[in-house]
């Protein structure tokens, strides 16, 4: 019985790695990914919060990779990627020269994390599950859409600058029900409710750079990019601390936020 059980875990592990390396990912059991790599490149939207998130961390841990920004209605690129149009996805050159891909923000930033292990550290803790946090964030994605989407397509972004890319995105949400012309017209009402929603989210941050008084974790890695993307609206009244909140770890990143070119 033993024998087989240890048969059917090795069947499973040999499984694992080889999906791993079909996907093109690092298989989990490597504890530095990144370890020697060189010629780092991550592909990714501007707009696009699962790549802010990425982008956080790998600048958080001093990486300064390739950014390649793609358009929105660009199917090639990020499928010659990976085989589909999802981006972010991590590339660079392992310690022997060989190219390598990977997708999924979560696994990426592990990637970084993983790596970063044995020289400064892991910077992110896993996500609390503050109950608090959790009903902010459902009541900040019901509003924030109305006001995010429609402005997005105004942001010097090369996500955006092409009649081709801004289209894209309007027949993605426009199937799915949505209106700019009545998201636009909303302005007065959702900007105030988002309003409110940053001055308690000020209640909710523990420290200055992160949600939580044990510093950052997950729980800033869902909220920032929102936040980020926030910064694109000009009728919108940020508490200092919420402010200095989104800028300063943007600015530890190096990821630029849209506050200049809010509309
Ligand atoms: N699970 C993925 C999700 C990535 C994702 O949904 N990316 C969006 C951009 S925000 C995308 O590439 N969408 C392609 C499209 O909408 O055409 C991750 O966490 O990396």
């Amino acid at each position: 019985m033993a024998r087989r059980w240890r048969r059917l875990a090795a069947l499973a592990a040999a499984v694992a790695m080889l999906s791993s390396a079909v996907l093109g990912k690092v298989p989990l059991a490597s504890t530095a990914p990144l370890a020697g790599a060189r010629g780092l490149g991550v592909h990714i939207y501007d707009h696009c919060p699962y790549c802010t998130r990425v982008e956080l961390v790998l600048g958080w841990h001093g990486w300064q990779p390739n950014r390649l920004v793609y358009g929105y209605a660009d199917v090639a690129g990020p499928t010659a990627l990976i085989g589909k149009k999802m981006l972010p996805v991590l590339t660079w050159h392992d310690s022997e020269g060989q190219e390598q891909k990977m997708c999924e923000s979560k696994d990426i930033i592990e990637a970084v994390e993983s790596t970063a292990e044995s020289t400064t550290g892991r910077l992110i803790q896993r996500r609390t599950g503050r109950k608090d946090l959790k009903a902010w964030q459902t009541r900040l994605r019901r509003v924030m859409h109305g006001l995010t989407r429609p402005r997005l397509l105004q942001m010097p972004i090369k996500d955006f600058a092409r009649e081709e890319d801004r289209k894209y995105q309007m027949d993605k949400y426009t199937a799915r029900g949505f209106s700019y012309e009545r998201a636009l017209a909303d302005t007065e009402k959702l900007a105030p409710k988002v309003n409110t929603l940053l001055v308690e989210f000020e209640e909710l941050l523990r420290s200055d750079k992160a949600l939580n008084a044990f510093g950052h974790s997950w729980d800033d890695l869902y909220v920032l990019p929102s936040l980020r993307v926030l910064t694109c609206v000009k009728d919108l009244v940020w508490p200092a601390k919420v402010r200095a909140y989104v800028e300063q770890n943007h600015a530890d990143a190096g990821v630029a936020c849209y506050f200049e070119h809010a509309c």
